[in-house]
């Protein structure tokens, strides 16, 4: 084939590949089904997430390999990347925009932008990526929230801290904003020993020198517990959330924004003044804070508990609470809320978003909490995954199938 007829028949096969494509990741996930909270005149946008339907074939190789046993790991806490590897991919920052321009055309121009960053993202190849959003209405949420921030607090879970973190968005908040101090927060710290805890903020502090560390315990559904046990692990909470709220006035102060207890909680707040934004306000041009307010921006990947989180910092205030879920993807809207009656600190409850990523196994995708377990068409990787690090056969008494056969199958164990 000479030269020319060679680039014609890349050129042709590469438009072949991204239009199919295309085709796998513009269908909805089934179970991310969101209204508008509120009616509007103005059409609802549309947040279900949108990212890439496994085509079937590839699922089916994974069932297929599940029947192979595997050794168990020497090291059961073997990974053999770091976060730095997986999230190599830039996250889409919104285009430059001035007042004078229509809401059309700040609306078209994103559109294409967006359009040409994931064409930019599918070169990787589909085979590579994870299930990231594609819904650019759901990015907006991201880029509206990021611009009205005075500070950033990134919450992670701290059972896959480093992954939960991802490395791409400390990059792109530092390099779009960098004015806007950092909180990393590692939350759900009540599920790993102590000792994984300061492994994990040791990590952060060598890794990122630009962001401080907090940490959080948010405890998930506390209503079956006993009085007691409640209340000590409120007491817990109500402790480590003293030392975040000093770090978060450290931080203020560091902006000249000089806060006090009082911003933060106060005992005759009413929470009827907390306010919500609308959707349909992203179009807008506005930056939507006053000059008197600090605005805090809770952001990161879905699941890993900011709206708990957020939930403990009104916790004083029993009539106003953002809603939580086990299933990931549970915030569609971003809201904002004031802190306390003074109005001085809003605290903003951004969506989750699956950023890009390559190499990120599914089963990693999976036990990060990102992916919706009701959306799993194959559990045998995943539990291949865990089974190779942690002995479910002896856990669960199994009985094995294939005497013939040593070692375990993900099939055998499922
Ligand atoms: N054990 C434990 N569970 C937690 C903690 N924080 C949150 N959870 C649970 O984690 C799940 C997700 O919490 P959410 O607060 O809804 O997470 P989110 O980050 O707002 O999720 P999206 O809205 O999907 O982005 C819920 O089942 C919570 O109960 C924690 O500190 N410890
Ligand atoms: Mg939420």
């Amino acid at each position: 084939m000479s030269a020319k007829k060679k680039k014609e028949y890349l050129k042709k096969k590469k438009l072949e590949n991204k239009t199919k494509l295309k085709s796998y990741h513009e269908k909805p996930a089934e179970a991310e089904i969101s209204k508008p909270s509120k009616i509007s005149n103005k059409k609802p946008i549309d947040l279900r997430t949108v990212h890439y339907r496994e085509p079937k074939e590839v699922m089916q190789r994974r069932k297929e390999q599940s029947y192979a046993p595997f050794a168990p790991l020497e090291d059961p806490h073997f990974y053999e990347h770091d976060p730095k590897d997986h999230f190599v991919v830039d996250l889409p920052e919104r285009p430059g925009w001035d007042k004078s321009m229509s809401v059309q055309s700040l609306n078209a121009q994103e559109k294409k932008y967006f359009d040409k960053y994931i064409d930019s993202v599918l070169e990787f190849g589909l085979e590579k990526l994870n299930r990231f959003e594609r819904n650019l209405d759901v990015w907006k949420q991201l880029w509206r929230v990021s611009e009205f921030a005075s500070m950033f607090i990134v919450v992670c879970d701290v059972r896959f801290a480093g992954f939960l973190c991802p490395p791409s968005l400390l990059r792109s908040l530092q390099k779009q904003f960098p004015s806007k101090p950092i909180l990393v927060l590692i939350n759900k710290c009540d599920l790993v020993p102590a000792e994984a805890v300061e492994a994990w903020k040791s990590w952060f502090t060598a890794n990122y020198p630009f962001v401080r560390v907090g940490t959080l315990k948010s405890w998930g559904d506390i209503r079956t517990d006993s009085q007691d046990v409640k209340r000590e692990k409120l007491d817990e909470t109500k402790n480590l959330l003293g030392t975040v709220l000093s770090q978060i006035m450290q931080m203020a102060e560091a902006l000249d924004f000089s806060l006090t207890n009082h911003d933060f909680r106060d005992a005759d707040y009413n929470a009827d003044s907390s306010e919500e934004e609308e959707v349909n306000g992203l179009q807008g041009n506005e930056t939507g804070k006053s000059a008197d307010e600090f605005v805090i921006s809770i952001v990161g990947q879905p699941n890993v508990g900011k709206s708990s989180v957020i939930n403990h910092f009104l916790q004083n205030h029993n009539k106003r609470r953002v809603a939580v879920s086990a299933n990931p993807g549970k915030t569609k809207h971003f809201q904002t809320m004031f802190l306390s009656s003074t109005k001085r600190v809003k605290i903003v409850d951004c969506p989750g978003l699956i950023f890009p990523a390559v190499n990120l196994d599914l089963p990693m995708q999976v036990l990060c909490g990102s992916y919706p377990i009701a959306q799993l068409r194959e559990p045998y990787s995943t539990i291949g995954f865990i089974a190779k690090r942690v002995p479910l056969w002896d856990k669960y008494k199994l009985k094995k199938i294939y005497q013939d056969e040593e070692n375990w199958s993900p099939f055998e164990i499922c």
